[in-house]
């Protein structure tokens, strides 16, 4: 069913806490970790706790959890005192785009020099 557990999920398997993951913050709807490659100093993911592919089935579904999602990425930027400094948020929405792993997710990145366009 939309929105539940999925078996062969590496990130339902982080919010069950069966794979390891630095977590940085939690909430009733969220989980944020650093990522396992980081392509800046700071680069966390903040991932709904309910399963769906990407960031526009999440925000049809259950736009409140995008909204969490949201606020949280600020709350990562002041955890690692960057917020002054200024963040990027990405969703990469679709293999296209480069997503990889198709359980929704929110980049922040954020401690180096950050170009635009991203590449
Ligand atoms: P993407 O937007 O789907 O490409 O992002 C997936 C991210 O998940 C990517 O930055 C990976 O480094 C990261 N990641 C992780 O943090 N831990 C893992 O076990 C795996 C991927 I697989």
């Amino acid at each position: 069913m939309a929105g539940e557990p999925q078996a062969d999920c590496l990130f339902c398997k982080i919010v069950a806490g069966e794979v390891p993951a630095t977590i940085v913050r939690e909430t009733e709807t969220t989980v944020a970790f650093r990522d396992i490659n980081p392509q800046a100093p700071t680069h966390v993911l903040v991932i709904p706790k309910v399963h769906y592919p990407d960031a526009a089935t999440l925000a049809a579904a259950e736009p409140q959890v995008i909204a969490d999602i949201l606020r949280e990425s600020r709350e990562v930027a002041v955890e690692d005192k960057v917020e002054d400094r200024g963040y990027r948020v990405v969703f990469n929405t679709g293999a296209g785009a480069g997503q990889t792993v198709f359980h929704a997710h929110l980049h922040v990145l954020s401690g180096r020099g950050l170009q635009w366009p991203p590449g």
